[in-house]
């Protein structure tokens, strides 16, 4: 009995402990031999006999279930542990995601315009000729409005082609001051080396009382702004025209390829233009409503930001899908 036991607990497979069983409950084994013994045993030792043999198969009956259910734990853990993946190794065969330049770009755009207290707004990429054009000092037939060929719905709607109706909605809505930024998507009908027919702005707006806000303030602002972007760079503001500004000034940063030696990137002017901006046009107030007032703008092209900070030579390959671009950014 004593070796049976010992054998049990010193079992190692499910396979040595079904021999064990067998031994001991098949039709050859112990206690078929045992039960058969009493046969010729006399009633009152049969009683006693049988009480004990029974008594002993519900032990080994126990000792062998828990056993088994030992030895299939055992099982499962091996097998777990062969086959199984641990998720928190690092794989290197993984396919992270990345944040898509032009995106990344445009992130640390907006950072910067909201540690400045600009709020960011957003609106309707299907827009109405009024909120476009009309109200930007753009009236129909006006010469500024064959610059930017615009998608037309049949119903007269068109896609945005620049965020600027988002600011004349901010301000039909809110009352001044206003001091806020609106990022996204713009549409063209332009198709070259240089252009895509959706790219992404980012346009900036403040009204103040009017009195209030300089043209100090914008210079001051775009500046600080372009060394936050592109490091230690000299700015420079050209005179220039938009038909929701007057003044206009277009802005330049010495250019970061040949620190303004003159290269194939900058025409070998040494200058890369980079905003456009101004005081914004009193007939945009008025097309708003605003009186007594006055403010400045700013609007500039995200995708070019991200070429210049990134080095990317060529406008397409940021919309061309390959993967091999963008796991360069992880
Ligand atoms: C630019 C350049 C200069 C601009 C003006 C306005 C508004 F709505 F306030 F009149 N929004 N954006 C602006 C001014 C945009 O982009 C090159």
């Amino acid at each position: 009995m004593k070796k049976i036991i010992k054998s049990v607990n010193s079992c190692e497979s499910l396979k040595e402990l079904e021999a064990i069983r067998v031994s001991l409950f098949g039709k050859k084994g112990y206690f078929a031999a045992e039960f058969a013994k009493m046969k010729s045993l006399s009633d009152e030792e049969r009683k006693d006999f049988a009480q004990n043999l029974n008594r002993d198969k519900e032990d080994f009956l126990t000792l062998l279930n828990n056993k088994k259910l030992e030895l299939e734990a055992e099982a499962i853990a091996y097998e777990m542990k062969k086959d199984g993946v641990d998720v928190t190794l690092f794989n290197k065969d993984s396919n992270a995601g990345a944040i898509h330049p032009v995106m990344d770009t445009m992130d640390k755009i907006i950072e910067y315009f909201v540690a400045m207290n600009f709020s960011i707004e957003e609106g309707p990429l299907v827009e109405d000729d009024f909120h476009n054009f009309e109200a930007l000092n753009l009236p129909k037939y006006h010469p500024a409005r064959d610059m930017q060929d615009t998608f037309y719905f049949e119903d007269g709607m068109l896609l945005r082609t620049h965020t600027s109706p988002v600011q004349i909605r901010t301000m039909l809505k809110q009352k001044p001051p206003i001091r806020m930024i609106c990022p996204g998507a713009v549409f063209r009908r332009d198709y070259d080396l240089t252009h895509t027919p959706m790219f992404h702005q980012v346009e900036g707006l403040v009204v103040e009382e009017a009195g209030k806000v300089s043209f100090a303030n914008l210079k001051f602002i775009l500046e600080d702004f372009l060394k936050y972007m592109f490091g230690d760079v000299q700015v420079r503001f050209r005179p220039s025209f938009f038909p929701f500004t007057e003044p206009s000034t277009e802005v330049d940063i010495s250019c970061i390829f040949c620190k303004g030696e003159g290269c194939r990137v900058c025409s070998h002017t040494g200058w890369l233009e980079v905003l456009g901006s101004g005081y914004v046009d009193p007939n945009v107030f008025k097309a708003v409503g605003y009186e007594n007032v006055s403010g400045y703008a700013f609007g500039l092209g995200v995708e070019r930001f991200a070429m210049l900070l990134h080095k990317i030579p060529d406008l397409r390959s940021l919309f061309e899908g390959d993967l091999r671009l963008l796991e360069q950014f992880r």
